[in-house]
């Protein structure tokens, strides 16, 4: 994945644990690259070693550092000069998830590397939204709840998300379940759209 993605992990674990914290999670996960570079493509194995490596410093299973990550993601990349992306993608929370796959499409242009999810929205009902996630990956439908639950945020909503359905054999997707609950303070949103 591009190095964007493992720069997002080192900014989550630097401010679970510091920078020795950081360093013992690259010790762990035996990476010895000394700082990512945002647009260089790096191995997945890579990334999923320093998720697991995380998982064992912190003592935290797996998939809450998968949702962590997740969560920290939108934030993240707001931050990081990816503010307009986000911004061109939507001003609601479902005209947002319906242009993921638009907003892909156009990193896509200059990443040629880029192996990026889709995701297909229904609308439910008034207050839920049932999204397809399809990928070429495995294994990271925690990380899919994190960031559906930091995009809900991105509006101001306060949301459950439930992994509805699973990939299998029979079934080429996963299917989750975004129900907004509640409304978020507006300090909340602002430092999620345009933080310090
Ligand atoms: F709900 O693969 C909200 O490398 C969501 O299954 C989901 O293949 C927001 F630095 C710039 C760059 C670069 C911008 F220039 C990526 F390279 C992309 C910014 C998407 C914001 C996908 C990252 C593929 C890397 C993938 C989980 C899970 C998608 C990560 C989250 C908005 C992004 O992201 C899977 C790769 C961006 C960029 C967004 C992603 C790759 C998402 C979301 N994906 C690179």
């Amino acid at each position: 994945m591009y190095g964007l993605v493992n720069k997002a992990i080192e900014d989550l674990a630097i401010s679970a644990g510091g920078e020795e914290t950081w360093q013992r999670i690259k010790d762990e996960a035996g990476v010895d690259v000394v700082a990512f570079v945002s647009m260089d493509a790096y191995d997945d194995d890579l990334t999923y070693r320093l998720v697991g490596a995380a998982s064992r410093v912190l003592g935290m299973p797996a998939e809450e550092i998968l949702k962590s990550f997740g969560r920290h993601w939108v934030l993240y990349t707001a931050r990081e000069g990816y503010g307009p992306l986000l911004e061109r993608a939507g001003s609601s929370l479902g005209e947002f998830l319906a242009n993921l796959d638009a907003l892909h499409t156009r990193v896509g242009l200059t990443m040629p590397a880029l192996r990026p999810p889709s995701f297909q929205v229904d609308v439910v009902d008034d207050a839920t939204f049932l999204v397809r996630y399809y990928s070429e990956r495995g294994g990271l439908s925690p990380m899919v709840v994190g960031l559906l639950e930091g995009v809900g945020k991105r509006f101001g909503h306060e949301v459950v998300v439930t992994h509805s359905a699973h990939r299998s054999e029979v079934l080429d997707h996963d299917e989750f379940l975004l129900r907004i609950v509640g409304e978020v303070s507006l300090e909340a949103v602002a430092e999620a759209v345009q933080p310090a």
